[in-house]
């Protein structure tokens, strides 16, 4: 049946939502790749595969985001960053303080090169997601707009052109509190790279039209890990943008069923381009919500509630999201199986 070959497959990457303290995760297993605690910010690490992210939950009671993959692990620091090696999968992070580096979009260039020399010599070569949390994001106007230099920045260290068509990571990029000083970078990376999706509903994103910013963004709008007989998905941020622009101004309830339809949309897309697999939002998976107005919490929590299956664990963080108009964002990790029909 389903299930049984379900029962068989290990997922490459376990990512779950536990209670409990950080060391008591670091000392628990093996297996345990990383531990993010959210609320803290990210120069306050006390393990390689400790990363706190300074966004505060926004649901209770406080949880920790733990993923477990084959060990064994073995970690340490490579220059300015952290890392958590695996049999598969490395996860890598990095937090510049901003009041040592000359402005954000100098951080976030020095950030990337950091992050491409550590991949460069390690088995795990190849980028599947990278998150990037941004202090103040949105400070700053027209293309002086700290997220704008964060862009420039990012484009000024990554060797890619995207007019090739090369393999690019799925991203996330959300604000952090203008007060907090590090601009943190975490990543995902195989010895593989990953198979990209684009959104049909969406312009890739490395093709959105100069009033957004000097530089696009280089990410795909997901990718898909496939190791050792499971697929994984890894969702980049999803908003409410429909071709390249923003959908429902000051809706927030609406901006959140769009980015829904947005990540029913990619999986849709994967589906399509994998033939016999697809994805399903279950527990095998997680959802991260991001709300940039935390008393929107409760109605975002109930559109969420009517429209996603109750199975998929979830977490609400307050964050800024990279376009003024936007209120909220998803990203996720999704576990895909064999279509039996
Ligand atoms: C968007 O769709 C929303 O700059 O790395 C989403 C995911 C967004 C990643 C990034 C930005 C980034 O354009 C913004």
């Amino acid at each position: 049946t389903e299930r049984s070959t379900d029962m068989n497959r290990q997922l490459t990457l376990r990512a779950s939502y536990e209670s409990g303290s950080v060391e008591h995760w670091l000392n628990d297993a093996s297996d345990v790749l990383a531990v993010f605690e959210f609320g803290l910010s990210p120069l306050q690490s006390t393990d390689p595969r400790h990363v706190p992210v300074a966004l505060k939950q926004l649901d209770g009671p406080p949880r920790l985001e733990v993923w477990r993959s084959e060990g064994p692990i073995k970690s340490g620091r490579w220059d300015q960053l952290r890392f958590s090696q695996g049999e598969q999968l490395t996860m890598g992070h990095l937090s510049l303080d901003l009041r040592n580096t000359g402005g954000m979009r100098e951080a976030s260039r020095l950030a990337y090169d950091i992050l491409q020399s550590y991949l460069q010599q390690s088995p795990h070569q190849w980028p599947l997601k990278i998150w990037n949390y941004i202090p103040g994001i949105n400070q700053g106007s027209g293309d002086e707009e700290l997220y704008r230099q964060f862009c420039l920045g990012r484009a000024e260290a990554v060797s890619i052109d995207p007019g090739d068509r090369p393999p690019l990571p799925a991203a996330t990029g959300i604000g952090t509190p203008t007060d907090e000083p590090a601009l943190q970078v975490y990543f995902l990376a195989g010895a593989l790279p990953g198979l990209d999706v684009e959104n049909p509903r969406q312009v890739s994103a490395w093709r959105y039209p100069r009033q957004y910013g000097p530089k696009s963004p280089l990410f795909s709008r997901a990718t898909i890990m496939r190791m050792n007989g499971s697929s994984q998905f890894l969702i980049s941020g999803t908003a409410s943008i429909v071709g390249h622009q923003t959908h429902h101004e000051n809706q927030v309830a609406n901006q959140l069923s769009e980015s829904f339809r947005n990540v029913q949309s990619l999986l849709d897309e994967g589906h399509r381009l994998m033939g016999d697999t697809r994805a399903h939002l279950d527990d095998d998976g997680l959802l991260k919500v991001y709300i940039r107005h935390p008393g929107d919490y409760e109605l975002i929590r109930q559109t969420l509630e009517s429209e996603a299956p109750d199975d998929i664990p979830r977490i609400y963080l307050q964050g800024d999201i990279c376009r003024q108009n936007l209120l909220t964002e998803i990203d996720g990790i999704v576990s895909c199986r064999k279509v039996n029909d």
